[in-house]
């Protein structure tokens, strides 16, 4: 049993298609804390983070745009990451993917204060891995790996409180990398499990080496979950969708290895624009993820120990 705690971020500014600000509210209306309680978990839902006024910078790349509006979500998110790491397992409900450079900034900064080492697991299309100043888009919800890997070229942000070691670092699902990201991610020991790597190995094998890895380091693990990661067949409600993604049965299956590890400590679900959806079906799925991330099972065979 598990003590969840739910947390609204309505982040919008990150990217330039309105509408991740309802992610929260689509969530809570697709039964997410139901569904929680239901397999067992004590549910709080501390609402939406509100972020103070944002301060006025001007960033030398003028591709980037709402960098106050970012700062002062960066810095809500990652208070209300640490202090809600003290009282359970955290589940951050976007809001674009910007909210992580707050999110996995207050987790690594409550598992340094833990003596603990973090771990992450970023589940995306996307690296994320551009800096403010190799953004050509000016989108910052392509920042917050590089951020949380403690890549410079974030000014005036404050530096990334504890930074993940790269090694700590595990991507699945990557099929749009940009040139500048790419150059700099050959520079890392960050672990990138494109399409590619996918598709010859399957996915069980790369998760089970890198969870068998934070189970022997005794390591926190945080699971930052974009909603592009899947195909946009079966999940179209996101403002970039790129072919070829995590089927369903993939996906659910990334879902259960990582309920049977035992190791997740806290969540960011990233992504979800509600205004693009067919019905609710990507709230939905997203939900039922999260179920079986928490434990569902279609049938109750003997699970792998770790
Ligand atoms: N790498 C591109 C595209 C992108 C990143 N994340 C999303 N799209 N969702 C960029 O704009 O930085
Ligand atoms: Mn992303
Ligand atoms: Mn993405």
């Amino acid at each position: 049993m598990t003590h969840c705690i739910l947390i609204g971020a309505p982040v919008d500014e990150g990217q330039r298609r309105p509408g991740c600000l309802m992610g929260p509210m689509a969530y809570r209306v697709a039964g997410i804390a139901q569904t929680l309680a239901e397999l067992g978990h004590t549910v709080e839902d501390r609402g939406d983070v509100a972020p103070l006024p944002g301060r006025g910078e001007i960033h030398s790349n003028p591709a980037i745009h709402h960098l106050p509006e970012t700062i002062a979500w960066t810095e809500a998110l990652a208070a209300a990451a640490t202090t809600a790491m003290a009282d359970g397992m955290p589940v951050f409900m976007g809001g674009d993917h910007s909210l992580s450079l707050g999110t996995v900034a207050g987790v690594a900064a409550h598992a340094r204060a833990a003596g603990r080492p973090q771990f992450v697991i970023w589940l995306d299309a996307h690296s994320d891995f551009h800096t403010f100043e190799t953004s050509t888009s000016g989108n910052l919800h392509g920042t917050p790996m590089a951020y949380a890997a403690g890549r410079p070229g974030f000014e005036p942000l404050t530096p990334f409180p504890a930074p993940v070691p790269e090694a700590n670092i595990c991507m699945f699902g990557i099929r749009s990398v940009d040139p500048a990201e790419n150059a700099a991610l050959m520079e890392t020991d960050i672990i990138v499990n494109d399409m590619r790597v996918l598709d010859e190995r399957g996915i069980v094998a790369p998760l089970r080496e890198f969870l068998d890895r934070v189970h022997a380091e005794n390591g926190l693990l945080h699971v930052s979950l974009d909603v592009d990661f899947l195909d946009p067949s079966i999940a179209p409600a996101v403002g970039t969708t790129v072919p070829g993604g995590a089927t369903f049965r993939e996906a659910h299956l990334v879902m259960e290895l990582l309920h049977e590890s035992g190791l997740v400590s806290s969540l960011d679900l990233v992504e979800l624009n509600p205004f693009l959806d067919d019905r609710g079906r990507t709230a939905k799925l997203m939900v039922d993820l999260l179920g079986s991330l928490m434990g569902r099972k279609v049938f109750d065979r003997p699970t792998r120990s770790y």
